[in-house]
């Protein structure tokens, strides 16, 4: 094992402002494979592609570097207190961002890791990276790396900071480790509160996330926003921080601070215009974002649902967007734009002349309404 080059490592990422680093042997992560076909069988997947498209390919590093030895794992701190909860809404006409997706984190992290390949790179090894990708399961290195536990809202909780950490790892040839490290103690006990809290009963098991039910997953998927869960969506635009807000180790990790102000840093985005410009303006204000396919109607939709939950009937702008998505070409859009309606007890709007009602509108609702994979949830 290369003791220097490890220890150099350490010091590279904790200097670019890593919060923890570790080092596992490179390995098949049999467990999260088992995890994730398991999962997928149970529909617990929804229609998610990421790491369950190919389960064999996310849990084997050897794909990503046939020569692979050693994995080192770090841990990127993404939130502090700053900013709106979503606890202070209903707002005026503002989607709530989750902390993870305030600044890109993702960026600052992947730079640390582009670091370390370049030093591995540099004394003549092999070197890839990965975060957040298809490619591997940043949780399950991670926790084999001896950073954290895994919560039981899914998280991995490092000691300090609780979930508020976001991961990735280098796959190296360089040889880094003797034995693997101890796992890190459950740190959860008796404490439930995620699961006692989640807004739509996501967390079916322990560690065990329901996509079809998990609001994290229904405001970035590809599907139409099930009826049943519009209201508890309120007013997030993206993202979901209710199973970390309500971890207490979580809590404390929150004020600590670490990324007190990075800029840029967006913690509400704005709905009224994101229903007002077109697509380009769209995919510039929020390419970082998750967007299937990158098709902004998607995100329109999320925010006719926020809108419908926010306390804008009274807004003069309020019909304007209203009625424009009404009389959408794009039946998904209708379907949201008369369930916001309703909501905001607007009724009126639904007999103007700019919404004709039509009969694929309609259908799309009714879909919604008997849509199989809630009957299953
Ligand atoms: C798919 C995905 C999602 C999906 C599904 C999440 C899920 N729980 O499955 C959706 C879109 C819902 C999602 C949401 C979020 N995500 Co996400 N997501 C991913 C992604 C791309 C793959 C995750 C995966 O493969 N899951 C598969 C399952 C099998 O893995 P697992 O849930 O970790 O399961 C393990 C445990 O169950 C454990 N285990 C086994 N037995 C037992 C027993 C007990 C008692 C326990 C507790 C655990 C346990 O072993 C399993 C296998 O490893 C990763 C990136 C990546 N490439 O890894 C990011 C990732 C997991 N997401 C991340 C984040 C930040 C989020 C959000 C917080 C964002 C937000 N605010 O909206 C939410 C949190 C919601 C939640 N509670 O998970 C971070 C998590 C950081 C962390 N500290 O854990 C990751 C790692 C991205 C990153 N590189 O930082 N995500």
């Amino acid at each position: 094992m290369d003791t220097a080059l490890r220890s150099q490592i350490e010091q590279l990422a904790v200097d670019n402002g890593a919060d923890s680093v570790g080092f596992v042997k490179a390995q098949v992560f049999e467990r999260a494979r088992k995890a994730l076909l398991e999962r997928r069988d149970l529909g617990l997947a929804s229609s998610m592609q990421f790491t369950y498209r190919n389960p064999e390919r996310s849990t084997d590093p050897y794909q990503m570097l046939p020569s692979a030895k050693s994995i080192v794992a770090i841990t990127f701190p993404y939130a502090s207190s700053a900013g709106k909860n979503y606890e202070d809404y209903p707002g005026q006409g503002e989607g709530v961002v989750g902390r993870f997706a305030r600044h890109d984190y993702y960026s600052d992290l992947r730079a640390i890791l582009d670091e370390i390949a370049a030093l591995l790179k540099s004394q003549g090894f092999k070197a890839v990276t990965s975060s957040d990708s298809n490619a591997l399961v940043d949780r399950e290195v991670a926790w084999a790396a001896g950073l954290g536990w895994f919560g039981k809202n899914s998280q991995l909780l490092t000691p300090g900071r609780g979930c508020w950490v976001v991961l990735g790892e280098v796959v190296t040839n360089a040889d880094l480790v003797d034995v693997d490290p101890e796992p890190v103690a459950d740190g959860c006990g008796s404490c439930s509160r995620c699961i006692e809290l989640c807004p739509t009963d996501a967390i079916v098991d322990d560690g065990v996330i329901d996509a079809r039910k998990c609001l994290a997953w229904i405001v970035q998927g590809p599907d139409p926003i099930p009826l049943e869960f519009r209201e508890a969506v309120g007013t997030r635009i993206y993202g979901c921080d209710e199973c970390i807000e309500v971890c207490p180790p979580s809590e404390s990790g929150l004020q600590l601070g670490g990324n007190t102000s990075p800029s840029p840093y967006r913690d509400t985005a704005d709905l009224f215009w994101i229903l007002q410009v077109d697509d380009d303006q769209l995919l510039k204000e929020f390419g970082a974002w998750y967007i299937p396919k990158r098709n902004p109607d998607f995100l329109r939709r999320t925010a006719l649902v926020c809108l419908g939950n926010s306390a804008v009937e009274k807004d003069i702008r309020t019909p304007l967007v209203l009625e424009k998505y009404l009389s959408s070409d794009n039946s998904m859009l209708v379907g949201h734009a008369v369930w916001a309606t309703k909501r905001l007890g607007l009724d009126r709007l639904l007999d103007s002349a700019s919404f004709d009602g039509s009969v694929e509108s309609v259908a799309y609702e009714l879909s919604a309404e008997v849509d199989p994979r809630l009957a299953d949830a």
